[in-house]
């Protein structure tokens, strides 16, 4: 049997092959999550992490012990880090709970550990809200 590869058979496989192509787009774009998204990661020695209105910019921030953050204030609401413990607190080293836009705080971690951190005005020292997981580690 001779199979005919006529403009029909032609289009259909280009639209079998647009679909396959959709979705593994999207599959991409979901596995990636997207640069500042809900959930998203950063690691390194010393990283910036924008606290945007209402959310951290990272939600999960890896750095090794001796590393810093830089806690910046980004958006017309006042933001601050602080641990679930009171471990430590962006207040130490900025003066006040209120980061406004461009208003920065270094912290440096020099005990290792799994640290929770919230925004007081926007989370909670439970994770909810405005918060965030720091792993300061080897
Ligand atoms: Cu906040």
């Amino acid at each position: 049997m001779v199979v005919a590869h006529g403009p029909v058979q032609e289009e259909r496989f280009l639209k079998r092959w647009l679909f396959v192509l959709a979705v593994l787009a999207a599959l991409l774009v979901s596995a990636c999550g997207g640069r500042g998204g809900q959930g998203s990661k950063i690691e390194g020695e010393h990283v910036d992490v924008l606290m945007f209105d209402n959310r951290f910019e990272f939600t999960e921030i890896r750095i090794p012990v001796g590393g810093s953050v830089n806690w910046i204030g980004a958006g017309a609401n006042p933001h601050n880090a602080v641990e679930a413990n009171e471990e430590w607190s962006t207040e130490t080293v900025f003066g006040n709970l209120e980061q406004l836009d461009g208003d920065e705080a270094v912290l440096t971690y020099d005990k290792p550990g799994t640290y929770v951190f919230f925004c007081t005005f926007h989370g909670n020292a439970e994770g909810a809200g405005m918060a965030g997981t720091l792993i300061v580690g080897p």
